[in-house]
């Protein structure tokens, strides 16, 4: 029997499932693998900087602004330094596009992996002690490695991810990611350094009753977003909304929910961006029986025509978001 097919068990660490899922990539030369590892170890490390964060004086604003116009938090640009090295010392990488930089840095032009990543979401919450992530997706580079990168490699479509995933910094810190062939979810053990395998095979439950939405915008939100925003509560559905998408994300993906960032009067294509927020969430969401759509569209399928161009975004349950469209 082929090793990919032996169900590793939970409590299996993380480099032993990557490793033995290996055959499973249709280029299984070891690269993927190491960049999941390469990943991994980062948000070690980012993990250790995000619990001493209220011990230490690293919090707090840099006074720099990032490339939505935001404030940058001293975590959020120690997450990017910290990603950015890891990836760059494998060297299976030749670009990654980031939240934090305007442009898409160039890291081994013969690296045959184009990497997408938002280092540190949710960074309202940092200050305050609640749950971040980090949301990666991996793309192959379309162009022959060693020659220069071309928009193509760039702009990818998310139906062309060969891997995505996110790092949940919460009250465990999880590892959760796909290749394509489901979801695995991995819980972190400090005092060990090891991620465990706790949630093999996770799987969205089709319908669910939560909603995730940041009402306080509900006047700027579309007729048609209010009206199902009605029906969620005539259905006595449960509204929790964190203002950490990953957090939000992944409690829905365990319990059956819908989150929503839908297009606002001030911001027609809503806040969260197609590259690095959406698209890897989606991959996910899919592979795990869920749905990710902008209303209209399946995120997966949007070209994406700028590095940083946002979306609205409607994810989780299969049957919650088919019904958001409908609306
Ligand atoms: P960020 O990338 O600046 O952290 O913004 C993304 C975050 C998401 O994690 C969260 O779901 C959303 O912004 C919250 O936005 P709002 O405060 O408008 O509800
Ligand atoms: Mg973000």
């Amino acid at each position: 029997m082929e090793e990919s097919r032996i169900a590793e068990p939970i409590g299996s660490a993380l480099d032993r499932f990557i490793k033995s899922k290996q055959n499973q990539f249709a280029y299984a030369s070891g690269e993927l693998s190491q960049l999941l590892r390469d990943i991994a170890l980062a948000s070690k490390v980012v993990n250790r900087e995000v619990n001493k964060a209220g011990l230490i004086d690293i919090m707090g604003s840099l006074g720099s602004l990032n490339t939505g116009g935001e404030q940058q938090q001293k975590l959020d640009v120690l997450a990017n330094i910290r990603f950015s090295r890891a990836l760059m010392k494998g060297g299976e990488a030749c670009a990654l596009i980031s939240e934090e930089s305007e442009s898409y840095l160039d890291l081994n032009n013969d690296g045959k992996y184009v990497i997408a990543i938002d280092p540190l979401d949710g960074s309202s919450n940092i200050d305050v002690n609640v749950s971040i992530g980090t949301i990666f997706s991996i793309y192959r580079r379309k162009s022959k490695p060693g020659t220069p990168i071309q928009q193509e490699d760039i702009l990818q479509k998310g139906s062309e991810q060969v891997a995505a995933g996110y790092i949940l910094y919460g009250s465990s810190t999880m590892l959760v990611y796909t290749t394509g062939h489901g979801v695995n979810g991995f819980t972190y053990e400090p005092t060990l350094g090891e991620y465990f395998l706790s949630h093999p095979n996770m799987r969205q439950p089709i319908n669910g009753k939560i909603f995730s939405v940041n009402e306080g915008s509900y006047k700027s939100f579309s007729q048609s977003v209010r009206n199902y925003l009605h029906f969620c509560k005539d259905e006595g559905y449960t509204g929790r909304y964190i203002g950490s998408l990953v957090a939000d994300f992944h409690r829905n993906l365990l319990k059956g929910g819908i989150y929503i960032y839908p297009a606002t009067a001030k911001d027609p294509n809503g806040k969260l961006r197609l590259m690095y927020e959406c698209n890897a969430l989606a991959f996910v969401a899919e592979q795990a029986g869920g749905k990710a759509s902008n209303g209209k569209e399946r995120i997966l399928d949007i070209q994406p025509t700028s590095l940083h161009q946002r979306t609205p975004f409607y994810v989780g349950s299969k049957n919650m978001v088919e019904l958001a469209e409908q609306y």
